[in-house]
């Protein structure tokens, strides 16, 4: 398929929008009716709206909290929802399960069932296509913050259909970033299609006066992602969004541990896409999305505090208009709706604590963003160049090419040739760039940084500083040093 970056016409968008809603028994509601649709989101008050309640935090420049989280049952979600908001929630999720996310809605009913039967959730998420607009509207009536869909579907068509004529005013997700972390081999050229269509059905929204804010999945693999790798996947999918229709985008970057970099990259993250936005003629507003570490936590629940509440100050410091959150039983497994609770009034406090502090500008600090904003143009060049002045077109090729490749990726169709490590400062780097379009003399400033910390450690660069990063945070420790070398 030759998928170009081209608002789809309003003919194709329908003509296709028949097939999807065919594709199972809940598309067939009434409430799916693009007039009626229109009218239960019109009526959904601005304190509702994601896309009104961001612009507002922004512009008090204000860190706003939101976790993840999400049961089987209806009943049960409800009652979760309203235990986060009371909590202190400025957003609410609704995590999607895994059968969901790959269309399975077969056997996401029967997860329905079975957990009726045994009195808990037996899905690791909320089954909203199978539940329907009238459930999911049911749940946005009970509560009085903003809803999001959050998932890692590469196909989310009905998905987004079912939860947009509920009411619910955002939806995470990209034709890249709910691709490559979360599929072995879906084409990319096939879900960035998929993710037109949601982009094109809130475009069709956005014409009709209705403002819905869409946020690509940052953190991608959550796994060492250097910098300027998310950022120009974030960019990217912004701008596809844009084409067809989007207004209002949050851009969103994982914690890397670094603070310097931390607050570097988002600080480039807004700049960068607001930037490439309105190089190529799109208005929208941005916002961005800062991610608690997406890596692996520390078992102990106290180690899992303290990294929380770091990474909270980060997120506030470098003036992230959103949060999102984790919890103590992160290494445990999905948590319960008391431990989540926790986590949102931990991460509250800190950002609360620090709301009139911002990480002052040092020339380090321009240094790091200089480094980004560098890495971030000449991979954005090169996408452009490959697709010959069509992004979609030049971001499949970069892929498949390794031009563009994310660290740790199970997908076939990324390179996996990139692999990254901690700089002696705890810096983010990368220590093999594979095909990665990148420049020699960023190459060379890379390489620099790393062997600043060979020669701390007394080793040369090897494979082994990736491997040892990887499990250093959730040991307690920034940089996975070799033993001798670790600070008590
Ligand atoms: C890519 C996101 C992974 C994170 C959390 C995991 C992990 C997944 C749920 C959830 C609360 C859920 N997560 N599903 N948290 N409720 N149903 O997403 O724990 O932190």
């Amino acid at each position: 398929m030759q998928v170009v970056n081209k608002k789809w016409p309003l003919e194709k968008f329908l003509s296709m929008r028949k097939e999807v809603l065919a594709s199972w028994p809940t598309g067939q509601d009434p409430l799916l009716d693009l007039e009626t649709a229109i009218q239960t989101l019109k009526e959904v008050p601005d304190h509702k709206n994601f896309a009104v309640k961001l612009k507002k935090a922004k512009q008090e420049q204000r860190t706003y909290v939101q976790p993840r989280a999400g049961v089987a049952l209806v009943e049960e979600h409800i009652d979760l929802m309203q235990h986060l908001e009371e909590a202190g929630a400025d957003f609410l999720p609704s995590t999607i399960d895994s059968y969901t996310r790959q269309n399975r809605y077969h056997e996401a009913e029967e997860g329905i069932l079975v957990s009726r039967r045994e009195g808990r959730s037996m899905l690791n998420g909320f089954p909203a296509v199978n539940h329907g607009v009238s459930a999911c509207k049911k749940v946005l009536d009970s509560v009085n913050v903003p809803l999001q869909a959050r998932h890692g579907t590469p196909d989310a068509r009905l998905l987004s259909e079912i939860i947009h004529a509920a009411g619910w005013t955002s939806n995470e997700g990209g034709g890249i970033s709910y691709n490559l972390p979360y599929a072995k081999n879906v084409s990319l050229a096939d879900s960035i299609y998929y993710w037109q269509y949601c982009d094109r059905l809130v475009g069709y929204y956005e014409d009709h006066g209705i403002h819905i804010n869409r946020e690509p999945f940052g953190p991608l693999t959550g796994t060492l992602v250097p910098p300027s790798i998310a950022i120009t996947i974030g960019i990217i999918e912004a701008m596809l969004a844009a084409e067809q229709g989007v207004r209002n985008i949050t851009v969103g970057y994982g914690q890397c541990g670094n603070v310097l970099q931390d607050v570097a990259a988002i600080h480039m993250l807004q700049a960068l896409t607001e930037e490439y936005l309105k190089k190529y003629g799109y208005d929208v507003e941005v916002t961005t999305v800062f991610h608690q570490w997406m890596g692996g936590f520390p078992q102990d629940e106290a180690k899992a505090s303290g990294l929380i509440a770091m990474a909270s100050t980060v997120a506030a410091l470098a003036g992230a208009t959103k949060m999102i959150t984790k919890t103590p039983y992160e290494s445990i497994g999905v948590p319960t709706k008391e431990i989540n609770a926790f986590g949102i009034r931990e991460s509250r406090m800190v950002v609360n604590l620090l709301k009139d502090q911002k990480m002052p500008t040092t020339k380090e600090l321009q240094i790091e963003e200089y480094q980004i904003r560098k890495e971030v143009m000449c991979l954005m060049d090169k996408v452009f160049e490959l697709g010959e002045g069509d992004l979609a077109v030049g971001t499949i090729k970069a892929f498949e090419l390794g031009v563009i490749d994310v660290p740790f990726a199970p997908s076939k169709q990324n390179q996996n040739q990139v692999l990254p490590a901690r700089d002696n400062e705890g810096c983010v780097r990368i220590l093999e760039f594979g095909h990665l379009g990148m420049t020699q003399d960023i190459k060379d400033f890379h390489r620099a940084k790393l062997e600043e910390r060979a020669k701390a450690e007394g080793r040369p660069i090897t494979f082994q500083m990736t491997v040892d990063d990887i499990y250093a945070v959730s040991r307690g420790e920034m940089i996975g040093r070799p033993q001798q070398t670790q600070t008590k």
